[in-house]
């Protein structure tokens, strides 16, 4: 049977997903996996026969509803749809997707958009975290065109500012989930921390890499992926995330010396394809861990000074701005607020079907 759903396609930050009301999504969890495999085209390495991109960053999902919690306006629920797999996962959270959750929820009328701009208080629920968005809503619409540009994306748009405040340990219990700012595991030392986004740092230098790698030959690089994967197996359960075997957290990230006069250079595993460029929340973990003495990273960074500090994180495609405040105890390792500007874009609006067997 043919089934239809309202949906839009939207672009948020570097990543493209399909959005929905959760209204309007099947309530029984088994029907709504169909739903989503089913639109997105999974399983398919070419999502032929939905709307999937064919890429983990182009198979994404936000799920989004008016909020019963207070002083939030909207409950955002991401899913990342396997593309080769009949497989959903909602262990991770995901930043880029986040971006166009503002502007969804306004198109939909669940936020009454201001004159001018308009603050949209989201909860995560993969994370049970807060993010507050910043949105310009000239005329009381949307506005998705503007000066703003962000690696990654061609052309510029809209700014969108993205505050995290309580992100710290949201996926593991603790911004360093085994206590230690780094660990020796399977011969490397790693460091594990989660500011958003379980995250693993590994010195390229230890993994005979520059760091500089492109995404081909990384991913082509078969002996790599294999120490890669066993080393995430492995710090699964240290990360408090159990066995992550059918997850995609967490993010296995390669840091080396910035090449641009940033903070950091990075290539991240996501966990089997190499990021385009790297996750928000994943460059918000990076960029909290490499400022502290003794993290993996330390060492090779270009640490900016003041208690504000934007760190620019290296990747493939160019770097991205996280915005650290530190706390204003220096003993205390979970920065005051993380901050990230994306750009959004509606690209479609409309019905999307799948056949439901
Ligand atoms: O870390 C991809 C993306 C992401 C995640 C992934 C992200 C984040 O870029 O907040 O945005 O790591 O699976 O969409």
């Amino acid at each position: 049977m043919l089934n239809g759903i309202p949906c839009m396609l939207m672009r948020g930050g570097t990543s493209k997903g399909t959005y929905f009301l959760a209204s309007d999504l099947p309530s029984d969890p088994k029907a709504r996996e169909r739903a989503l495999l089913g639109i997105m085209g999974s399983p398919d390495k070419r999502q032929i026969d939905g709307v999937g991109g064919a890429h983990p960053l182009t198979s994404k999902v936000a799920i989004v509803k008016k909020s019963e919690r207070p002083g939030v306006d909207v409950d955002y629920l991401f899913v990342q749809v396997f593309v080769d797999e009949a497989k959903t996962t909602t262990s991770q959270n995901c930043g880029n997707i986040l971006a166009a959750v503002g502007p969804f929820a306004i198109e939909k009328g669940l936020v009454a958009a201001q004159e001018g701009e308009t603050f949209v208080t989201v909860y995560m629920e993969n994370t049970d975290s807060v993010a507050k968005q910043r949105i310009r809503t000239p005329g009381k619409k949307v506005e998705y065109s503007g000066e703003a540009a962000i690696d990654g994306v061609p052309g510029t748009h809209a700014p969108i500012m993205i505050e995290f405040l309580d992100v710290a340990g949201s996926s593991c219990g603790a911004l360093f989930p085994t206590g230690n700012f780094a660990d020796e595991v399977n011969g490397l030392n790693v460091t594990m921390v989660d500011n958003g986004m379980p995250v693993v740092m590994i010195d390229a230098r230890s993994l005979g890499l520059k760091g500089d790698e492109s995404i081909d030959a990384l991913e082509a690089n078969s002996e790599l992926k294999a120490t890669i994967e066993a080393l995430r197996l492995k710090v699964g359960p240290m990360m408090n995330l159990g066995d992550v075997k059918d997850k995609t957290v967490p993010k296995m990230t390669i840091v080396s010396p910035p090449l641009n006069g940033g903070l950091i250079n990075t290539r991240s595993f996501i966990p089997h394809r190499v990021h385009d460029a790297v996750g928000v929340l994943a460059a918000a973990s990076v960029a909290t861990a490499v400022n502290i003495p003794g993290a993996v990273g330390y060492d090779i960074a270009n640490i900016p000074s003041g208690q504000r500090r934007v760190c620019e994180v290296e990747h493939p495609t160019g770097s991205m701005g996280v915005e650290v405040v530190l706390n204003d105890d220096p003993h205390n390792m979970i920065p005051k607020s993380t901050a990230i500007m994306r750009t959004a874009r509606l690209l479609f609006a409309g019905t999307a079907y799948y056949l439901d067997k």
